[in-house]
């Protein structure tokens, strides 16, 4: 056989190849995939973590923005219907008001998966699971940790001032909650002042700003909900002319990078971990749902809590 001949049949054996396997292979996944938007260091973590998973998983993923606005969700949900994407992913930005566009999507005969936060609806048939953390404990940890923290100084009163995360949000309730429980074995920690600042740097500072003027050296602890939050509020602590992480004791949650930061700087006291890292774990279950198995109703991520004293050892290690 001649070099040209050989060149013909090897590109004929590639293009029938090529052919076949267009016409046998599965065609690709398709996920609608709503995210609550950009608000914190968390969500960029959470979205990029998503979008790389789409990627080496060979998904093609239709991702839209919803800038934390409900009704933002429920039209990328509809057009993602409309589309005919085979599985539909959202991080709902608050808990209720979801049954209609749930049912729409059930309609659709198209399964819905619920990662981050979950939705207060009445039929838990509308979605086919939810993965994510537990807020409820998350919050816990972060009062058990204040606790054991009070019981250095058992006669002070501990007054404590909350940011809280978007109202109406699961992590929102759930942290509060969480908190609210493990402090109540103590009477002398207090919540003196609580407020939303949106998850968003610049609201926790707005925020702590007001709670620092309205009750002055009379704050001892920040709970915020989230760790951006907190940095905000640090910036606020230390414009009012006091110390974070001395004059006022902060804990937060999420633990991203800018929170062991904060740590190592001495200006945060501990951040109770939540783990955005949910993409690969999101395209597995969503092959498995469209292929009809049986998965879990709950998927919950595995989580711990970084008090200051380990956050240069543990810094090299954060992968978000
Ligand atoms: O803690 C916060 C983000 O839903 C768990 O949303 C997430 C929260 C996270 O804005 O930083």
């Amino acid at each position: 056989m001649n070099v040209t001949r050989r060149t013909l049949l090897g590109s004929a054996l590639v293009a029938s190849f090529v052919l076949s396997s267009q016409v046998f292979a599965a065609p690709a996944l398709v996920m609608g995939f709503s995210q609550v938007g950009a608000e914190s260091e968390w969500r960029t973590a959470n979205t990029l973590s998503i979008k790389e998973a789409a990627k080496s998983d060979g998904v093609t993923l239709k991702f839209a923005d919803a800038q934390q606005k409900q009704e933002n969700q429920v039209k990328a949900i509809r057009s993602f219907i409309a589309q005919k994407v085979d599985v539909i992913a959202f991080s709902p930005v608050v808990e209720s008001g979801w049954e209609t566009v749930l049912r729409e999507a059930r309609a659709a005969k198209i399964p819905v998966i619920l990662t981050d936060r979950a939705v207060n609806v009445t039929d838990a048939s509308l979605y086919a699971t939810f993965i994510g953390s537990d807020f409820v404990e998350e919050g816990r940890r972060a009062g058990r940790w204040l606790l054991e923290r009070a019981r250095k100084t058992p006669n002070a009163s501990v007054n404590i001032v909350e940011l809280q995360g978007t109202v109406g949000s699961a992590p929102a309730i759930d942290r509060k909650l969480g908190f609210e429980q493990a402090i109540a074995a103590n009477p002398k920690l207090k919540i003196i002042r609580s407020q939303t600042g949106d998850f968003t740097r610049a609201k926790g500072k707005e925020v702590m700003e007001a709670f620092l003027k309205s009750q002055g050296k009379n704050i001892n602890v920040l709970y915020a909900h989230n760790d951006d939050m907190a940095i905000g509020a640090i910036q606020a602590i230390e414009e009012a002319g006091l110390k974070p992480g001395v004059d006022i004791i902060v804990v937060s949650i999420d633990g991203v990078k800018g929170a062991f930061e904060a740590m190592i700087a001495g200006k945060l006291n501990v951040t109770v971990e939540c783990n955005p890292l949910l993409g690969k774990q999101l395209m597995q279950v969503a092959r498995d749902v469209v292929a009809g198995k049986t998965v879990p109703k709950r998927i919950v991520t595995e989580e711990g809590v970084f008090p200051a004293e380990v956050a240069a050892k543990e810094f090299p290690n954060r992968k978000y």
